[in-house]
């Protein structure tokens, strides 16, 4: 009855191989990281030798060619140690999946390669300072002057940005609204291209945020991804996987802290007995494991979907998004609570991940926004 629900062996043999890297190289240095600011470049390196840099990109275009849900699990794993490590490597992966899925030859010939073993990373640039939820809205423009496009525009809140090579970039070829959109693969290295601050954020400090510039910047057309008018619906089918991602994520980060408060309850006294004696800190905990559980159910049943390519995919990635990043901040908040002032204090790990997990519910599409592609999926059938 239950082996629907259990992960084959191949799927085990992943998580595993992906929490070793974690407990190895991941967890020991991800305070650090925090603390200075420190972009682990050689880490992430170290990630695309596993083949975490091109989880779902195909065997030929050099990935490993496997399914969202051993994504999700490798993601999940990741955060256990660095929610926004993890959360950078996804967004690459969905940078690389859009060209190898939608690109020409030409196009993943002179790209993958590099992304697959991550000699080079690619950010996906959708965000514009005017245009956040409303992404169809996005003004950037590409306009056509022989083989180029000259682009003009800004695209803001990049992960990545300044420090990756390759820039997924939505832009506007046509009209108003997301018919008129393309995707184009542009170079930190062409002419007029540039970056904005380092963004001082609340969070994900082991990565940079920045504006990214385009000024009369040329793009050769063999950059184009798919055809003019396209890009829009490939910029949402990425979504689709790194919303499950961004949600595994904080399943990863919850589960983290989690463990982290049932040793600490268990172990820290007061009143003469260990707080976990306490039938308030019991039922929290029953809880925050009962929400943990309930969201990943979703989220792996979610990445199922989008894998089988079933027609209800966004539908369930937006509320597996929705679910694993609020229960996940939930569950980070009250381990929080049951460590107490010490949860407080950058000597316990709870604080970095209630700093990390919240832009969870905010970006790869707002909660809110989750609520709206659910609702209107619902009430279009
Ligand atoms: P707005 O769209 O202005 O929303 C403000 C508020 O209004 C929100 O609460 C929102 O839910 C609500 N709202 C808006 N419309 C509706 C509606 N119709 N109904 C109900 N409520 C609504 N983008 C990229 O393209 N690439 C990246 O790599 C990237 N990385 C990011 C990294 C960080 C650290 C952050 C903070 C953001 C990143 N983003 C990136 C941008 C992110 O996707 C956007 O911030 C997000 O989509 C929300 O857009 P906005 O900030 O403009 O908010
Ligand atoms: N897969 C494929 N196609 C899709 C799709 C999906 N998941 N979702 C929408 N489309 C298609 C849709 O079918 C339609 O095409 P057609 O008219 O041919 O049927 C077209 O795209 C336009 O869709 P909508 O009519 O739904 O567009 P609308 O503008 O009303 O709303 C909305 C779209 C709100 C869902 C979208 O703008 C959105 O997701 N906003 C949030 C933005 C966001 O998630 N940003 C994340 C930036 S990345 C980031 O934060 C990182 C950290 C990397």
């Amino acid at each position: 009855m239950t082996d629907q629900f259990a992960l084959s062996e191949d799927q085990l043999a992943i998580q595993e191989m992906a929490r070793r890297f974690t407990a190895d190289e991941i967890t020991p240095h991800a305070a650090k990281w925090d603390e200075d600011h420190i972009f682990p470049r050689e880490t992430i390196k170290k990630a695309a030798g596993l083949g975490f840099a091109a989880i779902y990109v195909s065997e030929e275009s050099g990935g490993i060619g496997l399914g969202r849900l051993e994504a999700a699990l490798i993601m999940e794993a990741m955060a256990y140690g660095c929610p926004s490590t993890s959360a950078f490597i996804s967004i690459h992966n969905m940078a690389s999946w859009m060209i190898d899925t939608y690109g020409s030859d030409a196009v993943k010939g002179k790209y993958l390669p590099d992304l697959v073993t991550m000699d080079k990373i690619a950010s996906y640039c959708l965000t514009e300072p005017g245009s956040g939820s409303d992404a169809a809205a996005l003004k950037t423009s590409a306009k056509r002057d022989g083989d180029h496009y000259v682009v003009n525009g800004s695209k803001q809140f990049i992960s990545g940005a300044g420090e990756n090579e390759v820039y997924v970039t939505m832009v506007r070829t046509g009209e108003d609204g997301p018919k008129g959109i393309s995707c184009l693969v542009i170079d930190k290295d062409m002419a007029g291209v540039s970056f904005g601050a380092n963004e001082k954020k609340l969070g994900w400090h082991s990565q940079p945020t920045r504006m990214v510039t385009f000024d009369d910047v040329r793009v050769p057309v063999e950059n184009r991804v798919g055809k003019e008018g396209e890009g829009f619906r490939f910029a949402m089918a990425g979504l689709d996987g790194g919303r499950l991602n961004i949600g595994a994520c904080s399943l990863g980060g919850a589960q983290r802290c989690l463990d982290e408060a049932l040793a600490y309850t268990k172990d820290r006294k007061q009143f003469g007995q260990a707080i976990s004696e306490f039938q308030n800190t019991q039922f929290m905990l029953a809880d925050m494991a009962t929400d943990l559980e309930a969201a990943r159910a979703l989220l792996y049943i979610a990445a199922a979907k989008v894998t089988a390519n079933a027609p209800d995919k966004t539908r369930f990635a937006a509320m597996a998004k929705r679910l694993a990043t609020d229960s996940g901040s939930k569950i980070v908040n009250d381990a929080l609570q049951l460590f107490g002032g010490y949860g407080y204090l950058q000597d316990y790990p709870i604080e970095r991940f209630w700093r990390d997990l919240r832009v969870h519910s905010i970006l790869e599409g707002t909660n809110q926004v989750m609520r709206m592609i659910v609702a209107r999926d619902m009430l279009r059938q």
